[in-house]
């Protein structure tokens, strides 16, 4: 094959031809909701014209459909990166492209312990860092010496891309490749490379890729002879743009199939700008590796928005583009609705470009090993799992090997208790057995389809219904906490808006009690649901309450979580300012509360434990399971004076009727919930608290607990800070502070200030992450003085 699409207007044309062929994959008469006959066909796009009937925008909505490789791409659900290389020795989270070569000296580096791991988890493909920021590149390329070649691993003979290749191939796994855009090395301005290619100036040359080397820049319509298998490609660019082509055609013809190619967006040094002919390179991927995705910045797979590991409660994969594909160019989606009814309007183009939640195994989201990083919880790791995978996304989680080019054992460790507890509880699906029945059916989509193990078949309402119940009456009676469902999104779009799950009492269904704030709207590829506590019954009922066509269900299970290892449960403060611990299995439980992790020998617990009414404590804990292990550690905040009684006397915006994120939620003691201000009005700054402790207290300072449910919305970045003695003078005590880092380390903060009596505190947000102009908080308290720093 080859391309001559020398211009970039037939670039775009071919992108349009290959991408975005309008595939109409079935026609004849369908029924839109209203009753009317429609034509609308299935798609992979569809865009929205002024006029069309409520009814009509809703079918169009329901009837795109994923492309083949995002098909392919969403059942993966558990996939990795890998970020190791320079920075991993110079123990920095991004590189200066002036880096010496020989610090990357790995003494020990094996591909097959990375993916050993990937697969004990159940990884199924590997995003391998082949270049970052900084430039320098894991494989020989034939077109910098700042690589491997250069440095000393393996004499210089090393190649980390095929060694990973190798590996992931006999692990059954697949390979993706990760190239960063931003090269710092290639900089212009780096006085290491002062021939650098990046914001170089030159112009738009015609090229043909692969490019001869020793011509590189002197005559880059001479070519090199193309791997063996592919042809050679043609394009009218610059120096950078041909230097990354011939990068990505290295990587994408020398190492086998290739199931996804990551863009990053960040650019650590802007001041030299470059302009990422993204056109070339995405027409040269479609060629060369048709199945793979191309993620951030480009047309396949969406950036969930944070580095934290959580997808959004509602997350749509049909997303309306405000132009068509060809003319998109894909900037980070972070709010918070992308996709409902309410952003369906005249001119949308309506694309299939489903969620990828990216995050790392190390706390606060750091990619690269350093000593002072530690693991995630195991805890945490199983939450990740269900707000990525369980909300319509795929995980990808960030391995991050150490100096020896090993994954550390803290980090297998963490990994592999969370796999065991993750396939434990989905080893056995409890609606095994079950009758499956619907109150209404399409006569060729029966209920039983559900249940099949199949997602190409599917249970569907009957025509012109919005509307469904599936009912599963089990054998036995069952206990279950955890709900599976999957939409046949890959033969009938995402459709449902709304659901409920209900159980069975003897006399009467009972709505099943969701852990906090899980609304149950949309469900997409695959949903799952985690109820506060199990429930035992013989009949499940899955009643869809909306949906934009007849909804469907390709798949539904029931499960029960690991129990045997699952943290202790940490009270509330008691009034006295003790807490107790708990947990199912009845183990013993050992726990700190001077920050360090719990080990096997820490304090045994007995009674409730008194904790230190004058300071913010972190309680620790974890069972002591049978086989003298440590089961997953839990974890509490317990954030400043305790709040008994404290009442908040103003508040300027609360949000009551979407959840209940009232102000009062700020002073609960209870660091799950929280304050935040209204969800669709008031998104401005600044927004003030004032809160009555209602005794007066000497203060020697303030804390200031963000949301801790792994979403940054409202996180306040800058504040103001008084206090009162009646609620009439105030005093400033801080006029305008800054939490420093606190995107990137959402963790308890204590500022301390001149102590002074007061029994009226009032917290002010000036500033909060991205501007949006929203506040919220998981607990705001004061320190009493005398404690730190007084
Ligand atoms: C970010 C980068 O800056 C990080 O270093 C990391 O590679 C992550 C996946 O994307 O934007």
């Amino acid at each position: 094959m080859q391309n001559r699409s020398t211009q970039n207007a037939a670039v775009r044309r071919a992108f349009l031809a290959g991408v975005i062929s309008i595939l109409v994959l079935a026609r004849g008469r369908t029924l839109a909701t209203d009753g009317a006959a429609s034509q609308i066909p299935y798609s992979t796009m569809h865009v929205i014209a002024e006029g069309d009937s409520p009814a009509a925008i809703a079918e169009k909505a329901a009837k795109v459909l994923p492309r083949a490789n995002q098909t392919t791409w969403m059942r993966l659900e558990r996939t990795f990166f890998l970020h190791f290389g320079v920075n991993t020795f110079n123990e920095v989270e991004w590189g200066s492209g002036r880096e010496d070569v020989s610090v990357f000296n790995p003494t020990a580096l094996d591909a097959n312990q990375w993916l050993d791991a990937v697969t004990n988890f159940g990884g199924k493909m590997i995003v391998l860092v082949c270049k970052h920021h900084d430039g320098f590149c894991y494989w020989p390329t034939r077109y910098t010496r700042h690589s491997v070649a250069a440095s000393p691993w393996r004499d210089g003979k090393g190649d980390e891309v095929r060694e990973v290749a190798n590996a992931a191939k006999s692990h059954g796994v697949k390979l993706a490749v990760y190239l960063s855009p931003a090269d710092l090395y290639q900089l212009r301005t780096n006085p290491k490379n002062p021939a650098g290619y990046y914001g170089n100036g030159s112009s738009n040359v015609l090229s043909i890729i692969p490019t001869a080397p020793a011509s590189f820049q002197s005559n880059p319509s001479k070519g090199r002879a193309s791997t063996p298998g592919f042809t050679n490609f043609t394009y009218v660019v610059d120096d950078y743009n041909r230097y990354f082509l011939n990068q990505l055609y290295e990587l994408l013809t020398e190492y086998g199939p290739i199931g996804e190619v990551w863009f990053d967006g960040a650019n650590p040094d802007p001041s030299v700008q470059e302009t990422y002919n993204y056109e070339a390179w995405f027409d040269l991927i479609r060629h060369l590796q048709p199945g793979a995705i191309i993620f951030g910045k480009g047309p396949d797979g969406r950036w969930v928005g944070n580095e934290s590991g959580v997808g959004r409660i509602t997350e749509w994969s049909l997303i309306p583009l405000p132009t068509s594909p060809d003319k998109f160019t894909w900037p980070d989606m972070t709010g918070g609705d992308l996709g409902s009814r309410v952003r369906l309007t005249p001119d949308s183009h309506l694309w299939w470009y489903p969620t990828e939640v990216n995050t790392t195994m190390l706390q606060n989201n750091a990619w690269f090993w350093a000593r002072n990083k530690h693991p995630r919880t195991v805890t945490q790791l199983v939450d990740i799992f269900y707000t990525s995978v369980g909300r319509n996304g795929n995980l990808i989680l960030n391995l991050s090997p150490d100096k020896r080019g090993l994954v550390p054992d803290n980090q297998l460790d963490a990994l592999s208790k969370a796999a065991v507890i993750i396939n434990e509880t989905f080893a056995t699906d409890l609606a095994a057995g079950a009758k499956v029945t619907a109150d209404n059916s399409n006569e060729a989509n029966g209920a039983s389809l559900a249940r099949d193990g199949n997602l190409d078949t599917w249970w569907e309402a009957a025509p012109g219904q919005t509307n469904g119940s599936v009912t599963l009456t089990l054998p036995k009676a069952i206990k279950f906490d955890v709900v599976s469902l999957q939409e046949a999104v890959d033969h009938r779009g995402q459709r449902i808006e709304s659901f409920a799950i209900e159980s069975w009492n003897g006399s009467a269904w009972n709505n099943a009690e969701k852990i906090q704030s899980d609304d149950l709207t949309t469900i997409g590829h695959r949903r799952l649901i985690r109820l506060k506590s199990p429930v035992t019954t013989d009949q499940v009922r899955i009643r869809i309450t909306g949906a934009r066509l007849e909804p469907t269900l390709a798949e539904l299970g029931l499960f029960k979580q690991s129990v045997a290892t699952l943290p202790p449960t940490i009270s509330d403060r008691s009034t006295n300012g003790t807490v107790s611990l708990s947990n199912l299995a009845g183990n013993k439980m050992v726990y700190t509360v001077d920050g360090s992790p719990p080990t096997v020998s820490s304090t045994l617990y007995t009674s409730p434990i008194a904790l230190p009414l004058d300071r913010s404590v972190k309680v620790r804990t974890a069972s002591l399971l049978q086989d003298g292990q440590l089961g997953i550690e839990g974890s509490r905040i317990f954030a400043g004076l305790m709040p008994v009684g404290w009442k908040v006397i103003k508040v300027d915006s609360e949000e009551t009727g979407g959840a209940d994120n009232s102000a009062a939620r700020a002073i609960d003691g209870d660091s799950a919930t929280i304050w935040h201000t209204r969800w669709n009005a008031d998104q401005h700054q600044p927004h003030t608290i004032t809160v009555d402790m209602v005794t007066t207290n000497r203060i020697g300072g303030f804390t200031y607990l963000p949301r801790q449910d792994g979403l940054l919305n409202g996180v306040v970045e800058k504040y103001c800070f008084e206090t009162s003695a009646d609620g009439v003078t105030w005093m400033t005590n801080i006029a305008a502070g800054a939490f420093a880092n606190i995107q990137n380390n959402p963790s308890l903060q204590e500022v301390t200030f001149a102590p002074v009596n007061g029994r009226f505190f009032r917290f002010t947000s000036l500033q909060v992450i991205w501007n949006s102009g929203w506040t919220s908080a998981a607990e705001i308290s004061v320190m009493p003085a005398g404690g730190k720093g007084d």
